[in-house]
């Protein structure tokens, strides 16, 4: 039963964030994304979000680049194709090189439209299993407003809290906020910012509490992490060093990590994400789904992602009155107790809604 891929769309939204975003690597005031639907022959269609930023600040591409990549190079591939599995759309952009989170936007929409077409929801025709999804949020702001924001996540229920630090963060004044919370748990996130100078300004970290911390160095630095891994008791957790399945081995071959961030954009969609998955798997290596301060489409597809059965820490999965006034899906993804629920409604579970 194959589908006919009849039309391809992309719509960009851009719309201001609630809050600035404040990280080490870059602060984000504004978003914009673009809304990929693909149409099949039987009347379907299924989304995906392209969730590259404006300028090449977290990964190499950037929505310009991916705007450019989709329409004259995957768009052209796809369209008019017939597939039997989702799976075949990596296959057939096997000539493309890179470009990763361009193919991620159009190969979730084909998974979405197949779900649909077996009138399954997403999240179980992937193999997932879990519908109560734990929630997390980020914090990533001033450090005079840290202790305030984690108060203001522990009333809205979080039980996931990701800190963002760097080597100016005070692990003291860090320590002081997580002690006031014993029942949540706390990660650091350092994007990536310490490096072999200030290794010891790491370990002062060792003692605050976190399950785990995020990238302390360079996306390459495999010998430095698997130095952490060795002299902390924390464990660490790679992000920006996970852009491939071939990554992950070289994270398990130079025991650089614990645990790895699932980032299905930077990965190239879903096909090379379960990839990832059944290779942390088997390696036992921890994984939580990470987030791109993304709309509703991208989230769903993460919040499915989240449902496998292997995926054991809470992800960066918080509800979409978060970052946004007004999400692009209907309805609002909502944080209940700490959790988000998981629709019964086929494909990704949401309606797509682009009105401001
Ligand atoms: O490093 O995990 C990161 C957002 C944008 C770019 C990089 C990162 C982040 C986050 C997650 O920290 C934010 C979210 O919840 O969407
Ligand atoms: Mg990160």
């Amino acid at each position: 039963m194959g589908i006919t891929i009849k039309e391809i769309r992309l719509k960009t939204v851009r719309r201001l964030l609630k809050t600035p975003f404040k990280s080490v690597l870059q602060q984000v005031d504004e978003r914009e994304v673009i809304v990929v639907s693909v149409k099949g022959d039987s009347g379907q269609t299924g989304y995906g979000e392209c969730v590259a930023f404006e300028t090449p600040w977290y990964t190499e591409e950037t929505i310009t680049s991916c705007r450019f990549v989709l329409e004259q190079v995957l768009l052209p591939l796809l369209t008019n194709q017939t597939l039997h599995h989702p799976k075949e759309v990596w296959e057939l952009f096997k000539a493309v090189k890179g470009n990763r989170m361009a193919k991620a936007a159009l190969e979730m929409a084909v998974w979405d439209l197949f779900a649909k077409q077996q009138q399954q929801p997403l999240w179980q025709f992937v193999g997932g299993t879990s519908k109560a999804i734990p929630a997390g949020i980020v914090v990533a702001a001033d450090p005079s407003q840290i202790g305030d924001k984690v108060a203001q996540a522990n009333k809205a229920g979080y039980k996931r809290i990701k800190i963002k630090i760097h080597p100016d963060t005070d692990p003291s004044m860090l320590k002081s906020i997580v002690n006031n919370y014993p029942e949540i748990l706390f990660f650091a996130d350092a994007n990536g910012s310490f490096d072999k100078d200030n290794f010891d300004r790491l370990t002062e970290f060792d003692d605050v509490g976190f399950t785990l911390i995020e990238q302390p160095f360079g996306e390459r630095e495999w010998i430095l992490h698997a130095r952490a891994k060795q002299q902390l008791k924390t464990q660490i957790c790679l992000d920006e060093s996970i852009a491939s399945v071939e990554d992950v081995q070289q994270m398990i071959d130079s025991k650089a990590g614990d645990i790895v961030v699932l980032k299905m954009s930077r990965l190239g969609g879903w096909t090379e994400t379960l990839k990832v998955v059944e290779l942390c798997r088997e390696n036992s290596i921890g994984m939580w789904v990470g987030g791109m301060i993304e709309f509703g489409v991208s989230k769903a597809h993460n919040l499915a992602l989240a449902s496998l059965p292997d995926i054991h820490y809470p992800g960066d999965l918080s509800a979409s009155n978060h970052f946004w006034e007004k999400d692009i899906i209907q309805p609002a993804i909502i944080v209940d107790n700490g959790g988000i629920q998981l629709s019964d409604q086929i494909g990704i579970g949401y309606m797509v809604n682009l009105a401001e």
